[in-house]
């Protein structure tokens, strides 16, 4: 889901991909994803590569891919207390970072008052004492503004604005973990359960991102790719749906596909994300092709416009909330719909549990 993002209609599959590539996938139909301003890109429903291995045992997290490859970089999110590896988004300002005084905002219009949540920086993420993240997404009943009652959620990443820099695209430069296949192939994993991603038009997703260089039209210097979105809403097929996707220009410069037990086409091939287990999340990711897991088997493989020498793409896990941002009528998880827990002052809508982010190298 790119940053502006407005209900998918279905339509015709065009082509962004390979014919090569195409003859592997077994269904057709497709979703258009039409963009703030109108244009559309394509949302793709389902097509498994059937060729990929699958992992011997599905929910093994130490499944990697063929080849040799060293722990580059991790967090188990073992212990209590205050995450050290991941920020909450709290804006683009460095120095208002730095002094502890950022708010956050996200999908915002042009003031906070227009913004249909905010990132926050805590309250809503945690270290759970027994080896896990959680990550919640509430509606604060107490706090409305102009869009209703207000949303606040966890919005991590693995990066902050450091300093303002004018020779950067938006004037400030980010510093933290950042993560690129220029110097060797990677693959980066997160084992996640998700039963509890309830509330109708929120979702989970986990990304790479760049703040600087998503979304102007080069995809080698950096691009958003969603390793896994996970949306929920009031159609039967959100039941069990999720999607990856690359983003790398704010019209006309996407590749996605969704995958989903239920509709029309239903997904030859599907892990039920909903279920009550964890799931692991992996992208494989050199200079020529991006591949996405789930439970150490492809689903889908990006062989064009790839990040291959990224700036400042870092990791993100995310529960966000938008009203209808997937499908119209999707539902609204803070007056309708099923709820994680329900109090005068808040309902908490979805939460998720992260039990580890693994970043490995190949050698
Ligand atoms: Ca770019």
């Amino acid at each position: 889901m790119m940053l502006r993002n407005t209900p998918f209609r279905m339509s015709q599959r065009a082509g962004l991909f390979s014919p090569v590539l195409a003859v592997l996938f077994t269904a057709s139909a497709c979703l258009a994803e039409e963009t703030a301003d109108g244009k559309k890109s394509q949302v793709k429903s389902e097509a498994a590569d059937e060729t990929t291995p699958v992992a011997k045992d599905e929910t093994t997290p130490e499944w990697l891919p063929e080849g040799k490859w060293a722990l580059d970089w991790s967090d188990e999110f073992s212990g209590e207390g205050e995450l050290e590896k991941w920020y909450p988004l709290l804006g683009y300002n460095p120095p208002a970072f730095k002094k502890n005084e950022a708010k956050g905002i996200r999908w915002s219009g042009k003031t906070e008052e227009s913004s249909h949540m905010y990132s926050v920086k805590s309250g809503h993420h945690w270290l759970n004492g027994d080896g896990q993240l959680v990550m919640r997404i509430v509606t604060d009943k107490t706090k409305k503004n102009e869009h209703g009652p207000r949303v606040e959620a966890a919005y991590l990443l693995t990066g902050y604005p450091e300093v303002w820099d004018k020779t950067e695209p938006n004037n400030a430069k980010w510093a933290g973990k950042f993560v690129s296949p220029k110097d060797g192939p990677l693959y980066i994993s997160a084992r996640v359960r998700t039963d509890q991603v309830v509330g109708w038009s929120t979702w989970f997703a986990f990304w790479l991102f760049s703040e600087t260089r998503a979304y102007n039209g080069n995809p080698v210097d950096g691009t958003e790719v969603d390793m896994i979105e996970i949306p929920r809403g009031k159609h039967e097929y959100m039941d069990k749906v999720f999607n990856v996707a690359n983003h790398w220009k704010s019209t006309g410069g996407s590749e996605s596909l969704q995958f989903r037990e239920k509709g029309t086409p239903p997904s030859t091939s599907f892990v039920d994300v909903t279920d009550s287990d964890y799931h692991t999340y992996g992208i494989e990711w050199s200079k020529e092709s991006m591949k996405c897991s789930v439970d150490g088997k492809v689903y889908y493989t990006f062989a064009e416009n790839i990040p291959t020498d990224p700036v400042d793409m870092m990791m993100f896990l995310t529960l966000e909330f938008k009203p209808n941002a997937w499908d119209p009528n999707q539902g609204d998880g803070r007056v309708e719909g099923p709820y994680v827990s329900d109090s005068p002052e808040m309902r908490e809508m979805s939460r998720a549990l992260v039990d580890f982010v693994r970043v490995y190298r190949k050698e």
